[in-house]
């Protein structure tokens, strides 16, 4: 149940899930009580303009104690994080930023009596020895991007913090999220949102993946979902405290230009392989969710279909409106 009272603080308040989640929470909590956070300013009109923002690094830990003490924030979702691909090219920045971001939010939530941090992780806590299909709950992981490193190590610390401190912590290992509010940054699952911006300017795709590399995907209203589900959640049914599996659908390049034929039967893919292959490689194809089914009632509502016809019907919407 939320406590519609609470200030909440949204550390990466302007990325692809931040924005949206942001607008889910003022909706719940009321526009001024959640407090949008990012390194950079919002593009997005309604998030800039519907309530508080202040802009910080999640690494200057000076910062956000000013924060904590001017708001006495009671939940803090920290969404802030180099990504896969982008992580490859500065291993060591996208460590420091991923885990030193980490345990700024963890300490000052012990600090200033947070009462519930949400932290994502992500399929990318997986690698080659993972089995691939239905990829259990408890499985071999053996991450090998700097970004599954940290978030596999992010899921150690959460539990701990849980264990040694009773901090109450959640997190969920997210598929590749499909958004058409906002644009992602630097993952190896980014190509399933240009995709659909490709087709609705009438252009071509060249994917950067191959024609059946199998990923595990989610549509955005679907990922908010899961995460206020599990943030409301009561305490004694969050049985796993490093982070549950979560799963909606699974499809290669081939199969979403397929849906989007459908509707734009003159749509073309062609495929140029990269170094994100290799990624996608390693990670699974499709995620066994029963925990969270189980724990908090996680049920998808969106389908290949389903999300491709939202998304085309949104983003030409989008596209008249900018163009008035
Ligand atoms: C990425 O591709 O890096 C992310 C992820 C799966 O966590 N979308």
């Amino acid at each position: 149940m939320a406590n519609t009272s609470d200030t909440v603080l949204v550390i990466g308040a302007c990325g692809q899930l931040g924005s949206e989640l942001t607008m889910e929470l003022r909706k719940m909590y009321g526009d001024a009580n959640v407090v949008a956070a990012d390194i950079s300013t919002p593009k997005q009109a309604d998030l800039r303009d519907s309530g508080p923002f202040e802009k910080v690094d999640v690494l200057d830990t000076n910062v956000l104690a000013e924060l904590a003490s001017k708001y006495k924030f009671k939940q803090i979702y920290h969404l802030a994080a180099v990504l896969s691909a982008t992580g490859e090219k500065n291993p060591k920045f996208a460590w420091k930023l991923n885990m030193d971001g980490l345990f700024n939010v963890l300490d000052l939530a012990l600090e200033q009596k947070v009462e519930r941090v949400y932290w994502p992780s992500s399929i990318a806590v997986f690698g080659p020895s993972t089995p691939r299909q239905n990829t259990p709950q408890q499985t071999v992981m053996d991450p090998n991007t700097v970004y599954g490193i940290s978030k596999q190590a992010g899921e150690r610390w959460c539990e701990y913090y849980f264990q040694k401190y009773g901090l109450d912590v959640r997190s969920l290992r997210y598929p590749g999220l499909i958004g058409y509010k906002a644009l992602p940054g630097g993952g190896t699952t980014d190509y399933a949102v240009d995709i659909y911006h490709k087709a609705i300017e009438g252009e071509n795709f060249e994917c950067f993946l191959s024609e059946n590399t199998y990923l595990p995907m989610m549509y955005m209203p679907d990922a908010l979902k899961a995460t206020l589900d599990l943030m409301h959640a009561p305490a004694e049914s969050i049985k796993v405290r490093d982070s549950y599996n979560l799963s909606a659908m699974s499809f290669s390049p081939k199969e979403i230009a397929a849906s989007i034929k459908k509707h734009i039967p003159e749509f073309e893919i062609t495929y140029k392989p990269d170094s994100r292959q290799k990624i996608a490689d390693s990670w699974p194809q499709s995620i066994d969710d029963s925990a969270a089914q189980q724990d908090w009632g996680w049920k998808p509502a969106f389908d290949l279909d389903a999300m491709t016809e939202d998304m085309l019907v949104n983003l030409k919407k989008m596209k008249q409106e900018q163009a008035v």
